[in-house]
């Protein structure tokens, strides 16, 4: 490796620009925050953030039973307002299926039948929303990295996008249309799941039902509810605004770390 202490600047810089903050005041530093000085400061600086900082492939905490939250906030859509999520919601989802493309061997429709059948993961963690609340909940779904291996990856896959049922924001052009995006790294990351069961039933349409990514290194606004199509790209320049996400491309991180 070269100079380690530059390199951990580097993913000081990188890696925690807005997510490792914000267990310990995110809000309170701003987005500007001279990130010497909060190092300085050493007040949040734990063993925890420093060893997270210098391995991305660390889990996020895990719980138990008794943590979980008594109520877990619903927050951003709480259903996604269009006939056709109405329709799939009315059937119980019997006709829903995961579509996954785009730099893959073989496309996958996959029911939620398919899914539940899959190798599962369940797994006990805090969410940490950016505008300031946290609530631990169980999550149980699909790794992530499973389902892209039984698609197949091609040699230029880069990143997972996930495409979702809900408008945020209404325009004429669909750009409201609620998306996100992880590099591999975090796709293949163990607890990085599609969820769908929290506490133990099945997803709620407030929590995203019929599917949810979990991934519990990052902040809340990554976990893409209502997750309709992944498509495995080389880059999103050219997806709507640009920058991997629906907030991402209204001045959010990309990489939400924490
Ligand atoms: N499709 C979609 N996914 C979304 C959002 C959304 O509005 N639409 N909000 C995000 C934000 S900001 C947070 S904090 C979490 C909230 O998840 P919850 O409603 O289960 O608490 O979902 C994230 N994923
Ligand atoms: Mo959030």
């Amino acid at each position: 490796m070269s100079n380690p202490l530059t390199r951990r600047r580097f993913l000081i810089g990188g890696a925690l620009g807005a997510g490792a903050l914000a267990a310990g005041g995110y809000a309170a530093l701003g987005r500007g925050a001279d990130v010497d000085a909060v190092l300085q400061s050493a007040e949040w600086v734990t063993m925890d953030a420093q060893r997270a900082l210098l391995w991305r492939g660390s889990l996020a905490r895990e719980f138990s039973e008794a943590d979980i939250s008594p109520t877990f906030r619903v927050n951003g859509t709480q259903a996604p307002d269009s006939a056709a999520y109405a329709a799939l919601h009315r059937s119980g989802f019997a006709d829903w299926k995961l579509k996954i493309g785009g730099l893959v061997d073989r496309s996958l429709e996959l029911s939620l039948a398919d899914l539940r059948a899959l190798p599962s993961r369940t797994q006990i963690t805090r969410h940490d929303c950016v505008e300031g609340w946290s609530a631990i909940g169980k999550w149980t779904g699909v790794p992530l990295g499973h389902v892209l291996q039984m698609a197949g990856l091609k040699p230029n896959a880069r990143f997972a996008v996930f495409h979702c049922a809900d408008e945020l924001e209404r325009t004429f052009d669909g750009s409201g249309r609620y998306y996100e995006s992880i590099d591999l790294i975090d796709a293949f990351h163990p607890q990085t799941i599609l969820a769908y069961a929290m506490n133990d039933a099945a997803l709620t349409v407030g929590h995203g039902a019929p599917l949810r990514l979990r991934v519990e290194r990052q902040l809340g606004y990554k976990h893409a509810k209502y997750v309709m199509q992944i498509d495995v790209v080389d880059g999103f320049e050219n997806l709507w605004g640009g920058r991997g996400g629906f907030w991402e491309d209204r001045g959010y991180q990309w990489y939400a770390g924490i």
